[in-house]
Protein backbone atom coordinates (compact mmCIF):
# COMPACT_ATOMS: atom_id res chain seq x y z
CA UNK A 1 0.00 0.00 0.00
CA UNK A 2 1.09 3.75 -0.59
CA UNK A 3 -0.25 6.67 0.48
CA UNK A 4 -0.51 9.88 -1.96
CA UNK A 5 -0.05 12.34 0.59
CA UNK A 6 1.06 16.07 1.63
CA UNK A 7 2.32 17.32 4.79
CA UNK A 8 1.17 19.63 7.14
CA UNK A 9 -0.97 21.52 7.25
CA UNK A 10 -3.10 20.06 4.68
CA UNK A 11 -6.03 18.63 6.98
CA UNK A 12 -7.31 15.64 5.11
CA UNK A 13 -4.21 13.65 4.54
CA UNK A 14 -2.96 14.45 7.82
CA UNK A 15 -6.35 12.39 9.27
CA UNK A 16 -4.96 9.22 7.72
CA UNK A 17 -1.60 9.75 9.04
CA UNK A 18 -2.57 9.81 12.46
CA UNK A 19 -5.08 6.86 11.73
CA UNK A 20 -2.18 5.26 10.92
CA UNK A 21 0.04 5.96 13.73
CA UNK A 22 -3.14 5.02 16.38
CA UNK A 23 -3.30 1.77 14.58
CA UNK A 24 0.44 1.01 14.27
CA UNK A 25 0.56 0.60 10.45
CA UNK A 26 3.57 1.63 8.44
CA UNK A 27 2.51 2.69 4.71
CA UNK A 28 4.85 4.32 2.23
CA UNK A 29 4.25 7.99 1.99
CA UNK A 30 4.39 9.60 -1.53
CA UNK A 31 4.53 13.18 -1.48
CA UNK A 32 2.18 14.74 -3.73
CA UNK A 33 3.11 18.62 -3.71
CA UNK A 34 0.00 20.84 -3.49
CA UNK A 35 2.25 23.70 -4.51
CA UNK A 36 3.43 22.01 -7.73
CA UNK A 37 0.18 21.03 -8.59
CA UNK A 38 1.03 17.13 -8.29
CA UNK A 39 -2.55 16.56 -7.53
CA UNK A 40 -3.82 18.04 -10.65
CA UNK A 41 -1.32 16.14 -12.74
CA UNK A 42 -2.65 13.42 -15.42
CA UNK A 43 -1.07 10.65 -13.46
CA UNK A 44 -3.02 11.39 -10.24
CA UNK A 45 -6.41 12.52 -12.15
CA UNK A 46 -6.34 8.94 -12.62
CA UNK A 47 -5.80 7.78 -8.98
CA UNK A 48 -8.45 10.49 -8.30
CA UNK A 49 -10.39 12.49 -10.48
CA UNK A 50 -11.28 14.88 -7.71
CA UNK A 51 -7.60 15.89 -7.98
CA UNK A 52 -7.03 15.70 -4.23
CA UNK A 53 -5.11 14.25 -1.72
CA UNK A 54 -5.19 11.83 0.36
CA UNK A 55 -5.04 8.74 -2.09
CA UNK A 56 -4.49 5.10 -0.64
CA UNK A 57 -3.24 2.77 -3.84
CA UNK A 58 -3.71 -1.04 -3.10
CA UNK A 59 -1.71 -3.90 -3.39
CA UNK A 60 -3.64 -4.23 -6.64
CA UNK A 61 -3.44 -1.42 -8.27
CA UNK A 62 -6.30 0.28 -7.66
CA UNK A 63 -7.02 3.65 -5.51
CA UNK A 64 -9.05 4.57 -2.47
CA UNK A 65 -9.89 8.18 -2.13
CA UNK A 66 -11.56 10.06 0.77
CA UNK A 67 -10.03 10.64 3.77
CA UNK A 68 -12.60 8.62 5.93
CA UNK A 69 -13.37 6.12 3.18
CA UNK A 70 -9.41 5.26 3.19
CA UNK A 71 -9.75 4.94 7.19
CA UNK A 72 -12.47 2.43 6.95
CA UNK A 73 -10.64 0.40 4.48
CA UNK A 74 -7.54 0.52 7.05
CA UNK A 75 -9.99 -0.38 9.72
CA UNK A 76 -11.44 -3.84 7.92
CA UNK A 77 -8.30 -4.96 6.74
CA UNK A 78 -6.47 -3.80 10.37
CA UNK A 79 -9.03 -4.45 13.30
CA UNK A 80 -7.17 -3.27 16.20
CA UNK A 81 -7.38 -1.05 17.92
CA UNK A 82 -10.85 -0.44 16.89
CA UNK A 83 -11.24 3.19 16.16
CA UNK A 84 -14.85 3.28 14.12
CA UNK A 85 -16.98 1.72 16.89
CA UNK A 86 -17.29 -2.19 18.03
CA UNK A 87 -20.80 -3.07 17.64
CA UNK A 88 -23.95 -1.71 15.94
CA UNK A 89 -24.92 1.34 17.98
CA UNK A 90 -21.43 2.28 18.74
CA UNK A 91 -20.56 2.19 14.63
CA UNK A 92 -23.77 4.55 14.30
CA UNK A 93 -22.47 7.03 17.18
CA UNK A 94 -19.09 7.41 15.65
CA UNK A 95 -20.18 7.71 12.60
CA UNK A 96 -23.00 10.68 13.48
CA UNK A 97 -19.72 12.84 15.29
CA UNK A 98 -17.56 12.01 12.11
CA UNK A 99 -20.39 13.79 10.47
CA UNK A 100 -21.30 16.56 12.31
CA UNK A 101 -17.85 17.20 12.42
CA UNK A 102 -17.73 17.50 8.59
CA UNK A 103 -21.16 19.57 7.90
CA UNK A 104 -20.57 21.72 10.85
CA UNK A 105 -17.03 22.45 11.54
CA UNK A 106 -14.78 21.46 8.77
CA UNK A 107 -17.96 23.38 6.55
CA UNK A 108 -17.26 26.70 7.43
CA UNK A 109 -13.55 26.30 8.29
CA UNK A 110 -13.35 25.25 4.29
CA UNK A 111 -15.75 28.36 3.41
CA UNK A 112 -13.57 30.73 5.52
CA UNK A 113 -10.21 29.54 3.89
CA UNK A 114 -11.56 29.73 0.63
CA UNK A 115 -13.54 33.02 1.00
CA UNK A 116 -11.32 34.95 2.84
CA UNK A 117 -7.77 33.64 2.98
CA UNK A 118 -5.47 35.21 1.00
CA UNK A 119 -3.26 32.13 0.60
CA UNK A 120 -6.60 31.26 -1.78
CA UNK A 121 -7.19 33.68 -3.73
CA UNK A 122 -6.28 32.36 -6.88
CA UNK A 123 -7.99 28.92 -6.27
CA UNK A 124 -11.30 31.46 -5.71
CA UNK A 125 -10.75 33.10 -8.79
CA UNK A 126 -10.40 30.17 -10.96
CA UNK A 127 -12.97 27.89 -8.97
CA UNK A 128 -15.69 30.98 -8.48
CA UNK A 129 -14.19 34.08 -10.14
CA UNK A 130 -12.99 35.55 -7.14
CA UNK A 131 -13.37 35.60 -2.92
CA UNK A 132 -16.82 36.12 -1.61
CA UNK A 133 -15.11 37.59 1.50
CA UNK A 134 -18.90 38.57 3.36
CA UNK A 135 -19.52 34.82 2.68
CA UNK A 136 -16.20 33.66 3.55
CA UNK A 137 -16.61 35.77 7.03
CA UNK A 138 -19.93 35.46 7.96
CA UNK A 139 -18.58 31.54 8.36
CA UNK A 140 -16.85 32.58 11.68
CA UNK A 141 -19.97 33.00 12.80
CA UNK A 142 -21.13 29.35 11.99
CA UNK A 143 -18.04 28.16 13.02
CA UNK A 144 -18.04 29.48 16.45
CA UNK A 145 -22.06 28.19 16.88
CA UNK A 146 -21.07 24.82 16.37
CA UNK A 147 -18.00 24.87 18.51
CA UNK A 148 -20.27 25.95 21.05
CA UNK A 149 -22.79 22.54 20.23
CA UNK A 150 -19.48 20.66 20.46
CA UNK A 151 -18.60 22.27 23.89
CA UNK A 152 -21.59 21.79 25.39
CA UNK A 153 -22.76 17.67 23.28
CA UNK A 154 -19.00 16.57 24.80
CA UNK A 155 -19.47 18.10 28.26
CA UNK A 156 -19.32 14.76 30.57
CA UNK A 157 -17.11 12.57 28.66
CA UNK A 158 -13.41 12.67 27.67
CA UNK A 159 -13.86 12.32 23.89
CA UNK A 160 -16.66 13.27 20.98
CA UNK A 161 -18.34 9.80 20.32
CA UNK A 162 -18.27 9.01 24.04
CA UNK A 163 -15.40 7.43 26.69
CA UNK A 164 -12.84 6.58 24.27
CA UNK A 165 -10.32 7.67 21.71
CA UNK A 166 -12.16 7.30 17.50
CA UNK A 167 -12.73 8.16 13.90
CA UNK A 168 -14.41 11.54 15.28
CA UNK A 169 -11.32 12.90 17.69
CA UNK A 170 -9.02 12.24 14.67
CA UNK A 171 -11.01 14.68 12.32
CA UNK A 172 -12.12 16.55 14.75
CA UNK A 173 -9.05 17.15 15.38
CA UNK A 174 -7.69 18.09 12.11
CA UNK A 175 -9.98 20.35 11.93
CA UNK A 176 -9.39 22.66 14.85
CA UNK A 177 -5.56 22.27 13.95
CA UNK A 178 -6.61 23.49 9.97
CA UNK A 179 -8.65 26.07 11.44
CA UNK A 180 -5.74 27.83 14.32
CA UNK A 181 -3.73 27.57 11.19
CA UNK A 182 -5.64 30.03 9.17
CA UNK A 183 -6.43 32.16 12.36
CA UNK A 184 -9.83 30.92 13.32
CA UNK A 185 -9.62 29.74 16.62
CA UNK A 186 -12.22 28.22 19.21
CA UNK A 187 -14.33 30.67 20.90
CA UNK A 188 -12.83 31.33 24.52
CA UNK A 189 -15.93 30.48 26.82
CA UNK A 190 -15.64 26.88 24.80
CA UNK A 191 -13.64 25.04 28.08
CA UNK A 192 -14.85 21.81 27.73
CA UNK A 193 -13.64 21.85 23.77
CA UNK A 194 -10.40 23.40 24.84
CA UNK A 195 -9.58 20.94 27.21
CA UNK A 196 -10.72 17.61 24.89
CA UNK A 197 -8.53 19.59 22.26
CA UNK A 198 -5.32 19.71 24.57
CA UNK A 199 -5.95 15.87 25.62
CA UNK A 200 -6.03 14.61 22.00
CA UNK A 201 -2.95 16.81 21.03
CA UNK A 202 -0.90 15.29 23.38
CA UNK A 203 -1.45 11.96 21.60
CA UNK A 204 2.06 10.86 20.08
CA UNK A 205 -0.15 10.74 16.76
CA UNK A 206 -0.57 14.12 16.92
CA UNK A 207 2.44 15.68 16.18
CA UNK A 208 2.06 18.51 13.93
CA UNK A 209 4.88 19.98 11.69
CA UNK A 210 4.23 23.09 10.91
CA UNK A 211 6.96 25.67 10.94
CA UNK A 212 6.82 28.89 13.32
CA UNK A 213 7.34 30.81 10.49
CA UNK A 214 4.50 29.19 8.00
CA UNK A 215 2.20 29.37 11.18
CA UNK A 216 2.84 33.50 12.02
CA UNK A 217 2.33 34.24 7.70
CA UNK A 218 -0.76 32.18 7.57
CA UNK A 219 -2.45 33.26 10.83
CA UNK A 220 -1.45 37.11 10.34
CA UNK A 221 -2.47 37.33 6.61
CA UNK A 222 -4.73 39.98 6.07
CA UNK A 223 -7.55 38.78 4.22
N1 LIG B 1 -13.27 14.97 1.21
C1 LIG B 1 -11.86 14.80 0.87
C2 LIG B 1 -11.20 16.17 0.83
C3 LIG B 1 -9.80 16.10 0.24
C4 LIG B 1 -9.16 17.47 0.16
O1 LIG B 1 -9.85 18.51 0.12
N2 LIG B 1 -7.83 17.46 0.13
C5 LIG B 1 -7.12 18.69 -0.04
C6 LIG B 1 -5.82 18.65 0.78
S1 LIG B 1 -6.16 18.74 2.52
C7 LIG B 1 -6.75 18.84 -1.50
O2 LIG B 1 -6.34 17.90 -2.13
N3 LIG B 1 -6.93 20.06 -2.02
C8 LIG B 1 -6.64 20.38 -3.38
C9 LIG B 1 -7.88 20.54 -4.24
O3 LIG B 1 -9.01 20.37 -3.74
O4 LIG B 1 -7.71 20.87 -5.39
C10 LIG B 1 -11.20 13.88 1.90
O5 LIG B 1 -11.73 13.74 3.00
O6 LIG B 1 -10.16 13.28 1.58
Amino acid sequence: MRLFNENDPAPNPRRVRIFLKEKGIDVELVPTPLAKRAHKSPEHLARNPLGQVPVLELGDGSHVAESVSICRYLEEVHPEPNLFGRDAKERAVVDMWVRRVEFRLMQPVGQIWVHTHPFTAAVATQAFGGQFKDYGAANRKVFDGACRLFDKEISGRPFVAGDRYTMADIVAQTTFDFARFIGVDMPEDCKVLADWYARVSARPSAVYEVSEVLMKQARGAES
